[in-house]
């Protein structure tokens, strides 16, 4: 590493950019740090997973009826527990349990921000080594303050989002973080246990070269959906196809890719998931919003992400995302009637 480089770590940064806010409380900033020590702590172990005796299955079925990972255990438990010790977090939803959590504490009463989370994403993928990543988003509650939140605080429309990211366990370590000022990345410095700004002002390619779905559904999708893998797998010099397909199998790691190089990533509706398969509220929402910051484009196919009413904690929802031309090009062209 240069030694004379400036090194700006996420804190710095969230003070640098409370500071450009006369009114910011730097409440906001404070959960983002807690958000990220959480991750730092989900990281150590998800490094020794080989290591440790912490790989397979834990045993226990999670509200949706999947085993869960002893990681997947771990990483909730880590992220409400820092939360609940958080200066500012009134309560939690996470994709792992079957409601709500209200901290009742009164400091944590008096907070004004609930953080939903999926843990730990792609978690299929932790016993053979690929990226997985922890997807979290922040509202400010609409429960009065010194009371407990409440369900209403946690069925809020994505677009009431104040902030979103992930942390993607990768070759390195990284968090990508979205507010209404942009999208920013920070890769972990493990020598100082920082992350620190590597990817500023990140913006989605408008167009791209890669389509990212789990083609072994295709005999489950609508004919629609079909003609598009045709058109993604077609040969055309001038719109530089047949697409390349990649899919790790983890959103978070094929969002990251989308977001740096540019494509779509969809997982829609099929006759076996009739409402897709990825959550809204830990999944879709943070993702759309991360997405939409960096300039690309979410949908359910019918109607942006950020724009479904949430009707329940666990809901699902179709999604594709990604590259603005490209998601424009499948909505003008071959979603359905
Ligand atoms: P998980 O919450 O059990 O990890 O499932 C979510 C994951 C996403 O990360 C990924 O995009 C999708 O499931 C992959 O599903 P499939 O294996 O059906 O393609």
């Amino acid at each position: 590493m240069n030694p004379n480089r400036k090194l700006i770590t996420l804190d710095e940064f969230t003070v640098m950019q409370t500071r450009q806010f006369s009114q910011a409380t730097g409440e906001l900033s404070t959960l983002l740090r807690d958000i990220s020590l959480a991750c730092k702590l989900i990281n150590k172990q998800v490094n020794k997973a080989g290591l440790a005796d912490i790989l397979g299955a834990h045993g226990a079925v999670n509200v949706q009826g999947e085993e869960q990972m002893k990681l997947d255990v771990y990483a909730d438990e880590i992220l409400i527990n820092v939360l609940k010790n958080s200066a500012d977090c009134a309560g939690i939803a996470s994709e792992e349990n079957d409601d709500f959590v209200a901290f009742d504490d009164q400091h944590s009463m008096n907070s004004k921000y609930v953080v939903m989370f999926d843990p730990l994403d792609g978690s299929s993928n932790i016993d053979v080594n690929a990226s997985i990543g922890t997807i979290f988003c922040i509202y400010k509650r609409v429960s009065e303050l010194g009371k407990p939140c409440s369900k209403e605080d946690f069925l809020q429309k994505g677009e009431n989002m104040k902030a979103a990211g992930y942390v993607i366990y990768g070759s390195s370590t990284m968090l990508v973080c979205a507010t209404k000022l942009g999208v920013n990345g920070f890769t972990l410095e493990p020598s100082i246990g920082e992350f620190c700004l590597s990817h500023r002002d990140m913006k989605c390619k408008e167009d791209g070269k890669i389509y990212s779905v789990n083609q072994g559904n295709t005999n489950k999708l609508s004919d629609k959906l079909r003609a598009y893998l045709d058109y993604c797998m077609e040969e055309d010099k001038e719109t530089n196809r047949p697409y390349s397909h990649r899919y790790i199998g983890s959103m978070v790691a094929d969002l990251h890719r989308t977001l740096i190089k540019g494509g779509i990533f969809m997982y829609p509706a099929d006759k076996k998931n009739v409402h897709g398969k990825l959550r809204l509220l830990y999944e879709c929402n943070p993702m759309s919003f991360i997405v939409e910051k960096a300039g690309g484009v979410s949908t359910t196919g019918e109607q942006r992400v950020l724009e479904v009413q949430p009707q329940e904690l666990h809901q699902r929802v179709p999604i594709f995302i990604g590259s603005k031309n490209m998601v424009n090009y499948y909505l003008e062209n071959y979603k359905e009637d």
